[in-house]
C-alpha cells in the first residue's frame, strides 16, 4: 500500500497532474458579503494549477473586455497566469465565460466544478459582479493559505439597482488617490453608485471653466482652515472612468440654493447685495443662499450644470436642495424648478434631498429621503422615486457611540448592528417597495480629513449597507452576518484599512502587517 502511494506520488510529479487527496469544502459557509441569492455546495475542490486557460468567444468584444478584467483579478490573487483560449487543458486550470439571459443585467451564475469554473451572465456588468465574488473567494482562500476553491453553485442578483455611497469632498477635500481607494473598496462590495458632494459653504471642488474663481478662490480652504483643493475637469473625468471600469456610476452634486457660501465668496455678483462674504471654515449649516432676484444666478447655474453634465456619462445630476433656511419658499421653488429644467435640457435625471419635493418635481426624479418622511411621501405623490438614506440608520458620519473619536450624533449613534438591522421598505409607512430605487450611505466630512478617518467611519458599516442594497431581506440575519463580518475584519486588516473594531463584535486577533 505504502509503495503504491509512492508510485502515485511519483507519477503525479512526473506528469504535473494534480493528485491532491480530496478535501472537504464548504461553499455555503463562505463569508461572502453581500450574501448571494443562492449558494449550493458540492463538497469537492477546484485546485488552482499553474496557468489557467480562460475560454470565451473572442469575436464578442464585450466578452473580451470581461475576460481581460477577470485576467487582472485572477492573476493578482492566484499568482497564476491566465491565457485566452489556448493551452493544454489537462495541465492547467480552466474557466469558461458564458453569455446567457438573466432577469437583471447584474445577475450572474458561477459553477465551480472539480475541473473547471463556469461563469455566466448576460453582459459585462453582471460578469464584473461575478468576478467580485470570485475575488472575495480567492482573497479568503489566500488568507487561509488554500490553493483551491470549494465546488458548488452560486446564483445571484441584486435587490436594488441603486446601491450607493456618498462622499462629501466639500467640507474636507479628498484627493483623487483617496477617492480611487474608496472606489476600489466600494467595488469589492458590489456598490454601484458614488455620489460626490462637490460644493458646499466651505469649498467648491470642481473646475468650472466659465467661472474659474469658484475653484481658484472658492476651493482654497476647508473646515478648520486647511488648504482645501479641487478636481480639474480632467481629473474628474479620470475619476469617472476609474469608477466606470468598476461599474460604478459617479453622481455629481452641486448643492443649491443654500450651502453656497464658497460660490458667493468667489463672485460678488451672485450676492443680492453685490458683496462677497468671507470664505467659511466652520460647520454651521443653513446660512447661505443664492439670489433669486438676479438673472445672473441662473446664468451661473446653467453654466455649472452644462459643464458638469458634459463630463458626466451617468444619468443623474444631484441639485442638493437641503437646509436652505435663509431662502424664501417662493425663491426656493424658483431655484429648483428652473434648475430642474436645466438638468433635463442637458439630458440628465434630477436628484435632490427630500426637500426638493417642495418644487414642481417632474415624474421619475429622485428624492433622497434623509430626514423628513412627509417630504418623501409628498415626492411619491409627484411620481418621484425614493432613494433611502435615513440619517438615523444610513449616515456614515454618525458616531458609533459616544466614545467615537470622529463623527456627529445629531441624528443618532449608529453602531454596526443598527446600521445593518433595518429594512428600507419597512421603515416608513407609505414608502413602499415599489417607490424605492435603492439605498445610499452618505459620508459627510465635517469631522474627517484623511483616508484613515474616512475609512474608520465607513468601515465596517458600509458592508452592511452593501448587503441591504444587494441581498434579499429574508436572507439577512444579524447573527449570521456578524460571523461573516468577522472574517471581513481579517480581510480589511490584510488590506491595511482602518476600521472600527466595535467591542461588541468578537473580532479575530489583528495581525501585525
Ligand atoms: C445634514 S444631510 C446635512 C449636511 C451635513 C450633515 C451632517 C443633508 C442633506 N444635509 O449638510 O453635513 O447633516 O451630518
Amino acid at each position: 500500500m505504502k509503495n503504491f502511494k509512492h508510485l502515485i506520488a511519483a507519477l503525479c510529479t512526473l506528469t504535473f497532474v494534480h493528485c491532491e487527496k480530496p478535501i472537504e469544502t464548504h461553499l455555503e459557509s463562505f463569508p461572502l458579503i453581500p450574501i448571494a441569492s443562492t449558494m449550493k455546495e458540492t463538497g469537492n475542490a477546484f485546485f488552482i494549477k499553474s496557468k489557467t486557460i480562460l475560454y470565451f468567444d473572442e469575436q464578442d468584444a464585450s466578452l473580451k473586455r470581461s475576460a481581460t478584467q477577470l485576467k487582472k483579478i485572477w492573476e493578482a490573487r492566484s499568482k497564476q497566469e491566465i491565457s485566452f483560449n489556448e493551452g493544454i487543458p489537462f495541465m492547467h486550470s480552466k474557466i469558461e465565460l458564458i453569455k446567457k439571459d438573466f432577469e437583471s443585467d447584474e445577475a450572474y451564475e458561477i459553477k465551480i466544478l472539480k475541473k473547471k469554473i463556469q461563469i455566466s451572465s448576460s453582459n459585462e456588468v453582471g460578469f464584473f459582479r461575478a468576478f467580485t465574488t470570485i475575488d472575495q473567494l480567492l482573497r479568503f482562500q489566500n488568507l487561509s493559505n488554500q490553493n483551491h476553491l470549494p465546488t458548488g453553485e452560486i446564483s445571484d442578483m441584486p435587490k436594488y439597482g441603486y446601491r450607493g455611497a456618498m462622499l462629501d469632498v466639500a467640507r474636507h477635500f479628498f484627493t483623487l488617490e483617496e477617492v480611487k481607494k474608496y472606489i476600489d473598496l466600494l467595488a469589492l462590495y458590489k456598490i454601484n453608485k458614488l455620489h460626490l458632494h462637490l460644493s458646499d459653504d466651505q469649498g467648491w471642488r470642481i473646475e468650472i471653466k466659465s467661472w474659474p474663481n469658484l475653484t481658484n478662490y472658492g476651493g482654497s480652504t476647508e473646515v478648520g482652515g486647511g488648504p482645501g483643493g479641487f478636481y480639474s475637469q480632467e481629473e474628474y473625468k479620470e475619476l469617472v472612468s476609474y469608477a466606470q471600469e468598476r461599474f460604478i456610476t459617479i453622481i455629481p452634486e452641486i448643492d443649491l440654493p443654500g450651502h453656497t457660501n464658497a460660490a458667493l465668496a468667489s463672485y460678488p455678483e451672485l450676492n443680492c447685495n453685490g458683496k462677497s462674504p468671507e470664505l467659511y471654515t466652520g460647520i454651521e449649516v443653513g446660512f447661505s443662499t443664492l439670489c433669486a432676484d438676479k438673472e445672473i444666478s441662473f446664468q451661473f447655474l446653467d453654466d455649472v450644470i452644462r459643464e458638469i453634465s458634459e463630463i458626466t456619462p451617468g444619468p443623474y445630476f444631484h441639485l442638493g436642495g437641503d437646509e436652505s433656511h435663509v431662502t424664501t419658499e417662493k425663491d426656493y421653488i424658483t431655484f429648483i424648478n428652473r434648475t430642474q429644467d436645466m438638468v433635463f435640457k442637458y439630458g440628465k435625471i434630477v436628484m435632490g434631498w427630500d426637500e426638493i419635493q417642495n418644487a414642481d418635481l417632474k415624474p421619475n426624479s429622485v428624492a433622497q429621503y434623509w430626514a423628513d418622511a412627509k417630504n418623501a411621501k409628498a415626492a411619491i405623490k409627484k411620481n418621484a422615486k425614493i432613494l433611502m438614506s435615513p440619517a438615523q440608520y444610513a449616515y456614515l458620519d454618525m458616531q458609533y457611540d459616544s466614545l467615537s473619536p470622529f463623527g456627529l450624533h445629531w441624528a443618532s449613534y449608529i453602531n454596526i448592528k443598527k446600521a445593518y438591522d433595518w429594512i428600507p421598505d419597512q421603515l416608513v409607512d407609505g414608502i413602499e417597495e415599489e417607490n424605492i430605487i435603492g439605498i445610499e450611505a452618505p459620508l459627510w466630512s465635517e469631522t474627517i480629513s484623511n483616508f484613515e478617518e474616512l475609512s474608520y467611519l465607513a468601515f465596517p458599516r458600509l458592508l452592511g449597507y452593501a448587503e441591504i442594497g444587494w441581498s434579499k431581506t429574508d436572507q439577512r440575519n444579524w447573527e449570521e452576518y456578524q460571523n461573516r463580518l468577522i472574517e471581513h475584519g481579517v480581510l480589511l486588516d490584510s488590506l491595511s484599512i482602518n476600521y472600527y473594531r466595535s467591542p461588541k463584535v468578537p473580532w479575530k486577533e489583528q495581525r501585525q502587517n
